[in-house]
């Protein structure tokens, strides 16, 4: 089932910043869709709960250096 959540993203600065931060994400069996909001520091991600889960995702984020912070479902 795909689960919707919103992430507060901190660090996003850029075009460059929305790229690395949508594609870590993308490239996790599971995420189907993350629309990044550089404005709002929020990443809006669908996934499948069956195949990733939030804190693999806040993983990918973080890996790319920037920092995670609250999410809403
Ligand atoms: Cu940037």
């Amino acid at each position: 089932m795909t689960k919707q959540i919103q992430l507060q993203v901190s660090g996003m600065s850029c075009q460059s910043c929305v790229k690395s931060v949508t594609e870590s994400a993308m490239a996790l069996d599971g995420v189907e869709n993350v629309d990044v909001s550089l404005e709002g520091g929020s990443v809006e991600i669908a996934f499948d709960e069956s195949k990733t889960d939030m804190g693999s995702i806040a993983e990918a984020i973080e890996e790319q250096g920037y920092e995670v912070g609250m999410f809403q479902e």
